[in-house]
């Protein structure tokens, strides 16, 4: 059994949840936040047997864009005039970022 864990925009989360249920997969949804953007994403979990994880990603390679968006820069350079300011930077945010592990145990209660 593998557990996918799925970090995908929130744009995408949607369309994404409802194609994987369709699809016959178990999903559990998380508001999470990136920590370089500090905006807010979501990161999906999907527990099912080994075989099925081909089906989750190209359903998940399938719905989720790439999107630009413009950040204000984490560490601050200093201008001309010496003053310290953020500057906005534009960073290609992925389709998704995904990891798939193996499962030590499952059980329900
Ligand atoms: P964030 O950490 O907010 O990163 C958003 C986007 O900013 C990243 O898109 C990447 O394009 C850029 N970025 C991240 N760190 C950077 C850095 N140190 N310098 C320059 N640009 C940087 P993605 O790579 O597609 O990642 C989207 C989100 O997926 C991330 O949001 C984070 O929440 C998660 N993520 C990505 N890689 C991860 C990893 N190895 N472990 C855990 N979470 C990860």
């Amino acid at each position: 059994m593998k557990l996918i864990i799925a970090i995908v925009q929130d744009e995408d989360a949607s369309r994404l949840i409802s194609t994987l249920m369709n699809e016959g997969h178990s999903v559990t949804k998380l508001a999470t936040t990136g920590g370089f953007l500090r905006a807010g994403n979501t990161t999906l979990l999907l527990g099912g047997e080994d075989e099925r994880v081909e089906s989750a990603l190209k359903v998940i390679e399938k719905v989720c864009k790439s999107r630009k968006q413009v950040a204000t820069s984490p560490s601050p350079v200093a201008g001309a005039s010496g003053v310290y300011a953020p500057y906005p930077i534009e960073v290609v945010v992925g389709g998704a970022t995904v990891f798939v592990l193996n499962v030590e145990q499952f059980v329900k209660f």
